[in-house]
């Protein structure tokens, strides 16, 4: 094994990838790919804790292996795979499941909205912990997501901490990566919630393989506000941050130098502007996506898969040990 340290993350199958889910997680995963050993896992365990279609959801799962790829996330470089395949997540949650209190579970503001909008299960109460185990089962030292997930990396902290207190040093105590801008990109129709591929309303969000018009259409329909001056301002002008973040993370410019520039353009132009500069963005992941074959990435996900399944499997071996489930008879001390 190398000496890197360790980065996991994981994106849900459901719904389709949008710019949030680029600006705030993907990046991140592509750029730590040198840095770190990097794993990366399509969680579709997470997908079935609400209502879904088996035969749309193996259509979606692809899908979403393929935007990965498309996005720069590198088999040579990172591990890849469908949580589903690697069946030592599931073990690792039942475990840590033991040591997690109901107040924790009872205090996400993810559960409470889901079970709201999908009705609840005691899948999506457990989620949390399930996502806990993705990242301990490889003993990751580091998690990239936006900084919508927070709670649920506060809660994988506590259970690394807590599991080792009371087996044994086990775990690494993983830490968040959330990228300074981007970590909470808004809805295009409501600048004041985060843009979600749950949302009913497809106008909030651009999804990374829109249509170049589709794109230009969601961007001249975003909301504003009343003034007519472009500046930086997250409380007063929600929406006119937005863009500027979305604009200067297309075009790495800082936000300083866009808004000297654009101070006084009128909003129409300037939101042709943002537009046409994700448009350009985007193109290169289209063309990746389009050029890949279906057959070619289903084996870098089943290779992926039994890679993932062997390095776990290991990490597992000394789990179940410090819970007195060693596999051999009469060998504890
Ligand atoms: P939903 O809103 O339906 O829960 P989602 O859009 O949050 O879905 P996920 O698959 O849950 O999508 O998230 C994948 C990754 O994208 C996570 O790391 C998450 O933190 C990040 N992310 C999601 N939405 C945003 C956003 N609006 N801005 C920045 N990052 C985001
Ligand atoms: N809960 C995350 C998806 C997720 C995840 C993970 C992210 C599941 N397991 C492990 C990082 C690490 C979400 O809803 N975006």
């Amino acid at each position: 094994m190398s000496d890197k340290k360790t980065v996991f993350s994981g994106i849900q199958p459901t719904g389709d990838i949008h710019i949030g889910n680029y600006l705030g997680a993907l990046r991140n995963w592509v750029n730590l790919q040198d840095s770190y050993d990097a794993i990366y896992c399509v969680v579709d365990l997470h997908a079935i804790t609400v209502p879904f279609d088996p035969v749309a959801l193996h259509r979606s799962r692809l899908n979403t292996a393929k935007l990965l790829l498309a996005v720069g996330v590198d088999p040579a470089r990172s591990l890849l795979y469908f949580q589903s395949q690697v069946p030592q997540h599931a073990e690792l949650s039942w475990m840590l499941s033991t040591i997690t209190s109901l107040g924790a579970l009872n205090r996400m503001t993810q559960f409470k909205e889901k079970a709201n909008k999908a009705g609840e299960n005691l899948g999506l109460f457990a989620y949390p912990v399930l996502m806990a185990a993705d990242i301990l089962v490889h003993k990751a030292h580091a998690v990239p997501v936006g900084d919508d997930q927070t709670q649920h990396l506060e809660l994988a902290r506590d259970l690394s901490e807590r599991f080792n207190s009371r087996y044994g040093e086990e775990f690494p105590v993983p830490e968040q990566i959330t990228p300074e801008m981007g970590a909470r990109i808004m809805s295009l129709k409501n600048p004041t919630t985060k843009m979600s591929k749950s949302d009913e309303d497809p106008n909030t969000r651009v999804l990374l393989l829109d249509e170049p018009d589709t794109i230009r259409k969601r961007f001249k329909a975003a909301v504003t506000d009343s003034e007519r001056e472009i500046r930086y301002d997250r409380e007063e002008k929600p929406g006119i941050s937005n863009l500027l973040d979305i604009l200067a993370l297309f075009t790495q410019r800082s936000i300083d130098d866009l808004v000297e520039e654009y101070h006084d353009t009128p909003y129409g132009h300037f939101k042709v502007t943002v537009g046409e500069a994700v448009v350009e963005g985007l193109s290169p992941i289209r063309s990746a996506f389009y050029g890949l074959d279906d057959e070619e990435v289903t084996r870098i996900m089943v290779k992926g898969a039994l890679d993932a399944r062997t390095r776990a499997e290991g990490e597992m071996a000394s789990v179940r040990k410090k819970l007195g489930f060693d596999a051999r008879l009469g060998q504890r001390a």
